[in-house]
């Protein structure tokens, strides 16, 4: 071949030419190739240039620029005519001049490869020879870009993807498209380095050339990757996937393979002869997902793997439970049983939500590795961010900064792929440095279906698996129905993952055998579809048919494969009759062996003390007020804030921030890891935290002086999150159930966004212990607040979360020693709304105190943030202190005729309208910290207290929101029937806010001439 179309050819990138000029960049051989991967203003002023040479035509100046950039890389690998040209060119000649004639042909075909067929006259001529190896590079191009379109993906061959396939022309039959004839079939042509289907050759015939694409990319196998703008990891596919023999297998792992098919399929079989008319969402139909994961697994454990984290739906997940995660057999069957009860409090849950952790010998590395399935609820992808979240927890607690010891797998349905949004959430989380697990390989179990819905109707996507395109993950596409091809690409995804630390997808295309579950006719809704699966042998058989004809097992041996594991499946079948108790406690995916005694109950009952000596307050006051580092430069606004902080430490009072400050700083020393994480959380929302400083000089350059209180303090983790509430929060949760030493805070920017992130409070954070008795300590710190600003900013909803409490609003509970512990520990979660600085710093530290965790919901503050009166001394957070769950009022209650409860903000506006009115004497106004647990207790003393008193809930939230139909009923069961409980507030409402800021004042007003009107309820009914 001509040495410049070698040399060409050698140099063809399928890339477009912005990607080809990144490509030239990173060799930064050539002056005019900068380190940023952009082209120069130089370069592209050339190919301007280049481009206006009179000789030059359309087709041919994508591969003159080829031979530009490569000249810009290495001037000598490019024909000398090209080294003159482009030289002249940049000297500055004239479009025409630049040209000098080539040498004579002669010449030109020195280095040319052998050829099977002569030279064809046309070929003499250099347009031709040009052309014909950009259409052969256009072809193998086309090949690695939609070769997964007329891949072999579907068992059932009805494929539901809507692929055009009009771009597809590829095949034999197809070579015309590219300009290439027939006859061109039986031609040599030099591979350009961007195939791998050469294998040890550098030239092939064309047709050899079209054989091997097809063979690589248009068999059971379909890869898409070329959106990738990595060259180097587009290579690294290309070169797994295009490599001659990939697919060969050595008899043992074929018999392995088997194995694991018969344990998959057999599993089932099992469970539908024992308990036929029970619902179990079986795997029929895609039984190679067992193989898929163990494959993964094994391959990660290669690779230094010690921890699996993974989370998958219902479908398939007791097989998975059983085969991967190796649930004992008999716990999972006698699950089936009615009769079995539940041993531990907590409503439990179905089987198939189950989680489980389980730690194991890797048979294939020998070394131990922990995999642990998390529990879910029925939403489809809710425990996404769920797995990221305590993958990354166990990252960072075992010091695996690259994520090459913990891993994540995330299984899932093709309908909920595509169509939940959390999947979207999650996948931006996958490379953000503070939430980034280093790489997921996601496996789909794309049975075309979902529950009776076709693909045509559930997404507008080709594929169930584009979503991963955001974030440039390779998809593999591979049919299911071949249990080889199905490993081989497990293989390449766990090494990808463990090679790049990037996303990646398995989409397993295969089918549903039975209904959505055992209970369901398909029929009804795809009639088609089950004709032709009802005809569809299945997986097992065929492998089996397979393995016996290449003689790799013998049918007998096959058979006592089956038996084995029949055999063993009816062994633990008979143990499982004599289980009559369920433990949940077995099915814990985050087990906490230290934190609880034995039969996982606390190890005590009662709070440590969370006051701090005043040295420790000023200790770390101080390093909130400084910046502990030299040489950097803050804002002057900036300063003031810290100056101010200074200021209240001399005076001994802290607002919100300083509160919020001593009280993770001290936990921090006290070696508990913090974690605050969400939407601009670093400095807040509201410009009062600023945990993280930026050097006014130099841009990244920052500073986090909670990381300089002490060397021996726990690490604190600020982050501000992606702009997500679903996949942020699910992650936090996630990150806390790994360990009970740490506190996680998730915040929300204003208080209302919680609601997009409803799925995780409802199915996780208020029911998680009583499903799958797992406690989790997460904080959600929601500002909160009527301040005029609209309906949009002003509630995050407290009824929500107290309509969801678990206490009873009629029984007034016995009072007993650590009342206030024990019905912590009963509670579902933990409501506060603190009105101080000082609570707010008791109730974080209470939460890492406490013997137990619980969720717990902080309505916090906007204007208080900055309120004069909303500052705490800090004699009320020194040794003796604590969490104060009711703030009594301060006055003597001899002529108090009105007792106010309320919590939060609206306690300073009575507390000034008190003021104004004189009426210090005649009324009271007691504040609910916690309201929930309701304080009946407390609330008891007060109520008895003011014996005579109006008793008034007063809130500035409509009467329909906030927190007085979660209060009204409690307090009228601490009084009793006789003495009324009265409401001060706004009426109801459908928004939670009017817009308008005067209408907003009115309402105020009015609210609180109601509150100090002694007549207001006179003759009334309550
Ligand atoms: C968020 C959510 N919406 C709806 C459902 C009800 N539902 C259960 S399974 C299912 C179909 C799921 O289809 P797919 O994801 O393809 O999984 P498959 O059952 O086919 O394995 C639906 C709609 C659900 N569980 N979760
Ligand atoms: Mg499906």
């Amino acid at each position: 071949m001509h040495r410049l179309l070698s040399t060409a050819a050698t140099r063809l990138r399928p890339l477009t030419s912005a990607q080809s000029v990144r490509t030239t960049s990173v060799s930064g051989t050539h002056p005019d190739v900068r380190r940023d991967g952009r082209a120069p203003e130089s370069a592209r002023r050339q190919n301007f240039r280049v481009a206006a040479e009179p000789f030059l035509n359309g087709a041919s100046s994508n591969y003159v620029e080829e031979m530009y950039l490569a000249w810009l890389e290495e001037p000598s690998d490019v024909h000398k005519s090209w080294d003159v040209f482009f030289r002249n060119a940049k000297a500055g000649a004239a479009p025409g001049p630049a040209h000098q004639a080539l040498p004579p042909l002669q010449e030109c075909l020195s280095g040319r490869a052998t050829a099977t067929a002569p030279l064809s006259a046309a070929e003499t001529d250099l347009e031709t020879l040009v052309g014909d190896h950009l259409a052969v590079h256009t072809l193998i191009r086309a090949y690695q870009v939609r070769g997964h379109h007329l891949a072999k993906l579907d068992p059932l061959d009805i494929s539901c993807v809507d692929l055009d396939d009009a771009p597809c022309s590829i095949g034999l039959n197809k070579v015309g498209s590219y300009g290439l004839q027939e006859s061109d079939l039986d031609k040599v042509f030099r591979l350009p380095k961007t195939t791998f289907i050469g294998g040890s050759e550098d030239t092939l015939t064309l047709r050899e050339i079209v054989r091997r694409l097809e063979t690589a990319y248009c068999q059971h196998i379909g890869v898409e990757f070329m959106f990738i703008n990595d060259v180097q990891q587009c290579q690294w596919i290309r070169r797994r996937f295009e490599s001659p023999g990939i697919l060969r297998f050595s008899p043992e792992e074929k018999r392995t393979l088997l194995t694991r098919t018969v344990q998959s399929t057999r599993f089932e079989e099992f469970l539908q002869r024992k308990w036929s008319s029970e619902k179990r969402f079986g795997l029929e139909g895609c039984e190679s997902l067992i193989p898929a994961l163990k494959t993964v697994i094994d391959m990660s454990c290669g690779s230094g793997v010690e921890s699996v984290v993974m989370g998958m739906p219902h479908r398939g997940r007791l097989n998975v439970l059983a085969n991967v995660v190796h649930k004992e057999l008999d716990q999972i069957f006698c699950q089936f049983d009615p009769k079995l009860e539940a041993a531990d409090e907590g409503s439990g849950d179905v089987k198939y939500h189950l989680g489980m952790s389980h730690t194991r010998t890797n048979s294939l590395s020998d070394k131990n590795v922990t995999l642990s399935l998390v529990a879910n609820p029925s939403h489809l992808e809710a425990v996404d961010p769920v797995v990221q979240g305590k993958t990354k927890a166990e990252q960072f607690y075992s010091g695996d900064s690259k994520g090459k010891k913990v891993m994540s797998i995330l299984i899932h349905g093709d309908a909920a792929f595509a169509g939940q949004g959390v999947v979207y959430e999650t996948f931006h989380l996958s490379d953000l440095p503070s939430y980034t697990t280093h790489g997921t390989v996601h496996v789909v179990v794309n049975n075309q279906i979902g529950f009776t819905t076709d693909p045509r109707m559930a997404r507008s996507s080709a594929y169930p698996t584009d979503v991963a395109r955001v974030v440039n993950a390779p998809i593999f596409h591979v049919n299911a129905d071949d249990p080889e091809a199905v490993v081989y690409v497990c293989k390449v995804a766990a090494e990808w993952r463990n090679t790049f630390h990037k996303d990646v997808v398995v989409d397993l295309v295969c089918y549903r055998r039975n209904g959505h579950n055992e209970m369901d006719e398909p029929m009804f809704t795809q009639p088609l579809m089950y004709k032709r699966i009802k005809k569809q042998e299945g997986v097992l058989k065929k492998y089996a048919e397979k393995l016996i004809s290449e003689g790799v097992v013998t049918m007998q041996e096959y058979e006592e494969e089956v038996a084995k594991y029949d055999k063993i499946c009816e062994e633990a079948y008979a143990r499982s009759k004599d289980e009559k108790i369920l433990h949940i406690k077995d099915w814990l995916d985050s087990p906490w062996p230290d934190f609880f005694t034995a039969d996982g109950r606390p190890k005590t009952m009662s709070c440590p003390p969370t006051g701090l000596s005043e040295d420790q307050l000023g200790y770390i006051g101080k390093v909130a007020a400084s910046v502990p580092v030299d040489d950097f430069t803050v804002h002057t606004g900036l300063s003031r804030i810290l100056k101010a902080r200074a200021d209240m430490l001399r005076q001994r009072v802290c607002d919100w921030a300083l509160g919020e400050y001593m009280a993770l700083g001290s936990l921090l020393q006290q070696g508990v890891h913090v974690r605050l994480s969400g939407q601009d959380v670093e400095r807040g929302t509201f410009s009062h935290r600023h945990h993280v400083l930026h050097d006014q000089k130099m841009d990244k350059k920052t500073c986090i002086p909670m990381n300089h209180i002490s060397p021996d303090q726990a690490s604190y983790t600020v982050c501000n999150s992606s702009l997500s509430e679903y996949g942020v929060l699910g992650f936090e949760l996630g990150f806390a159930m790994a360990s009970p030493n740490a506190l996680v805070l998730w915040e929300a920017q204003f208080g209302d966004f919680h609601n997009t992130a409803q799925c995780i409070i409802d199915q996780f954070i208020s029911s998680g212990q009583a499903k799958w008795f797992r406690q989790n300590g997460i904080v959600l710190l929601l500002p909160h607040g009527m301040e005029g600003m609209g309906p949009e900013h002003s509630s995050a909803r407290p009824e929500r979360f107290l309509q969801m409490c678990n206490d009873d609003s009629d029984v007034f509970p016995s009072v007993c020693e650590d009342f206030a512990e024990r019905q912590l520990y009963h509670c579902n979660w933990i409501v506060v709304n603190c009105s101080t600085p000082a609570n707010y710093f008791h109730i974080l530290r209470r939460q890492m105190l406490l013997p137990f965790r619980k969720p717990l919901i902080v309505f916090t503050p906007k204007s208080l943030l900055r309120h004069p009166e909303a500052k705490s001394s800090l004699d009320l957070m020194l040794p003796g202190t604590c969490f104060q769950r009711v703030i009594p009022d301060e006055g003597p209650p001899a002529h108090v005729k009105r007792v106010i409860f309320c919590t939060g903000k609206i306690y300073y506006d009575l507390d000034r309208e008190r003021k104004n009115r004189a009426m210090d004497a005649t009324v009271a106004v007691v504040r609910v910290e916690q309201l929930s647990p309701f304080p009946f207790d407390l609330a008891k003393v007060e109520t008895e207290r003011y014996a005579n008193a109006d008793v008034v809930w007063c809130q500035e939230e409509h009467k329909n929101q906030g927190y007085y139909d979660y209060v009204k009923p409690r307090l009228q069961t601490t009084v009793g029937p006789a003495r009324p409980v009265w409401y001060a507030g706004r009426g109801p409402a459908a928004a939670p806010a009017t817009g308008n800021k005067h209408t907003h004042l009115a309402e105020l007003q009015r609210l609180l001439n109601t509150a100090f009107d002694l007549h207001a309820f006179a003759g009334k009914d309550s």
